[in-house]
């Protein structure tokens, strides 16, 4: 009962991960998460069944097990096989509602071991899904982004923000993954998870700015205080906000890590003075930069890597993201916060976070940001000042081929503008690449999620300019892209009829080659090419 999985851009190329994850994946957990997606399935299916409409509940169970099963957040066999009898409670409690037999014994399956489990799990249907190639590519191209998706309105559920229509979708969607559809309907399928993409970012865009504030530019310290420090990381801003609380006055220092760099931009976290900056880079490198920080980290989502020994006993897990061994943080109760006192126990006790550089990262070009600029952007354009935008959002990754990244940020010529979110920045948000009249060269607009931001502001520069088509723009997308929450956005900005995106370092292999095709027929996508190929290329608007 091999595994496989190839839902991210590490995979082994041409096989996929067949024996044990790049990301640290074995081969059991993998396995797990097969059946949890398997188990949201049977959900669905019943759920589409259901006479007067879909609960929320049931996109809200689907949102939460299918974030579980996002790259490098959870690596918990015991917290993934408690989402499985959760989802498949949830199926046969609406199996019984509607007079049908439930087939899964709470009873029977609670002493099961997990092998057992699984087997029971596999022999009812899960390997039958993937006859034909192209068919279950076009699959994976919906399951992945649906599983982005999952995070985003995840996140957005923690700040009381819901959409019946994207939790509707869980439903359609995952339903349409059992089920024998044709190419033309699963095409259709991911045209509507675009559509769906936008929607879920949307909407977590103003769970997160409705809460927090628009985010304003922010200059954010690298460098480190002299008192004992809590990391956090991840993407859950609602964490960071129990965290600050939690600590103030306590002489605990608070730190950002990887995608939570962003959360300094948000006016609401600005009056907590010792929130004071952000350590380290992107995920990959996590090894080495917790064992260094010397204090307690807080993962709240992914990126996890395979935990040190050097660190274990300070790292814990909250929320959807999980990992043997850790302390894993409970759900807050309702209307009140998650307890994070070991966390600030255990600080207490631990020496000041090692300097590991010392300089700031300026951000915060969220749409409202940029937007309240426009008239300087729109008057550097039009005077020729900036020659070019190029989108270089999305993810990093181990792999040696992001130096592109590196490369192409340092060798676009000087009149052209980097606009970026997610944790693909980090190869190049700390290099000196100046300003264009006043305007960095570099506009960061947050996570991953606040791609959205950089759609709004392409629309809204449309609308200025009077053009009738967002290609008409002097933009160029060069997205990296790594887990799933990448897929989502790639498929949000399909939808909203960008056009011509290099993709990289390497395209997808869930893609079958007539898959990718049709991709690169309808919307242009391309893989990237060489540093000064590309530059070339889209210098001249290709
Ligand atoms: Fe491999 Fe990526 Fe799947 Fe991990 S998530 S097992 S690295 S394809
Ligand atoms: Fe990064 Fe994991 Fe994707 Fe949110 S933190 S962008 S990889």
């Amino acid at each position: 009962m091999g595994m496989y999985c190839d839902q991210c851009q590490e995979s082994i190329r041409g096989t996929g991960c067949i024996a044990r994850g790049v990301c640290g994946k074995d081969e059991m957990t993998a396995k797990l998460q097969d059946v949890l997606v398997y188990a949201c399935e049977g959900l669905a299916l019943v759920a589409e069944e259901l006479p007067g409409g879909i609960p929320r509940s049931v996109g809200q169970l689907i949102s939460e097990s299918l974030f579980v099963t996002v790259t490098n957040t959870n690596f918990d066999e015991d917290a993934i096989v408690a989402e499985i009898r959760r989802t498949l409670a949830k199926r046969d409690e609406l199996k019984s509602s509607i007079g049908a037999v439930p087939d899964y014994d709470a009873a029977r399956w609670s002493g099961s071991t997990k092998e057992d489990f699984l087997v029971k799990a596999l022999t009812s249907g899960i390997e039958n899904l993937s006859a034909n190639e192209d068919l279950k590519s076009l699959k994976s191209l919906v399951l992945y982004g649906v599983k982005g998706l999952a995070a985003y309105t995840d996140h957005a559920a923690v700040l009381g923000y819901h959409d019946d229509e994207i939790y509707d979708f869980y439903v359609k969607s995952l339903g349409s993954l059992a089920k024998s559809l044709s190419a033309d309907e699963l095409t259709a399928l991911v045209l509507e998870t675009g559509a769906t993409a936008v929607k879920a970012m949307a909407l977590l865009d103003k769970a997160n700015t409705e809460t927090y504030g628009n985010p304003v530019v922010t200059s954010v310290k690298t460098g480190v205080g002299s008192r004992p420090g809590i990391l956090i990381s991840g993407h859950d801003l609602r964490d960071l906000e129990d965290l600050l609380k939690q600590t103030e006055g306590t002489g605990i220092d608070v730190y950002t890590h990887c995608e939570m760099l962003p959360a300094h931009y948000y006016p609401a976290f600005k009056n907590y003075t010792h929130f004071v900056g952000n350590y380290g880079g992107a995920w990959w490198a996590q090894d080495r930069e917790f064992a260094s920080f010397n204090g307690p980290i807080l993962m709240t989502t992914n990126c996890i890597v395979p935990v040190k020994e050097s660190y274990r006993n300070r790292m814990f897990t909250t929320g959807m993201a999980g990992y043997p061994g850790l302390r894993h943080i409970p759900s807050r109760p309702e209307g009140g916060q998650k307890d994070f006192s070991a966390l600030i126990e255990l600080a207490k006790t631990c020496q000041p976070p090692q300097e590991i550089e010392n300089g700031t990262i300026t951000g915060g070009f969220a749409h409202n940001q940029v937007i309240a600029l426009a008239d300087k952007v729109v008057d550097a354009v039009k005077s020729g000042a900036i020659k070019r935008f190029v989108v270089m959002a999305g993810c990093d990754g181990r792999q040696n081929s992001r130096q592109y990244y590196t490369d192409v940020a340092s060798e676009l010529p000087q009149d052209t503008i980097i606009l970026t979110a997610g944790c693909a920045k980090y190869r190049y948000n700390k290099l000196p690449l100046g300003d264009i009249g006043g305007i960095p060269r570099v506009l960061d607009a947050g996570q991953c999620n606040d791609s959205y931001s950089l759609a709004v502001i392409a629309l809204k520069l449309k609308e200025v300019f009077g053009l009738e088509d967002i290609n008409q723009l002097p933009i160029s997308f060069d997205i990296a892209w790594y887990e799933q929450k990448a897929v989502t956005v790639l498929l949000a900005l399909l939808y909203l009829g960008v056009k011509g995106i290099r993709l990289g370092p390497t395209l997808p292999e869930f893609l079958t080659p007539n898959v990718a095709a049709v991709l690169v027929e309808k919307f242009g996508i391309k893989p990237i090419g060489t540093v000064t190929g590309d530059i070339e290329a889209m210098m001249a608007g290709a």
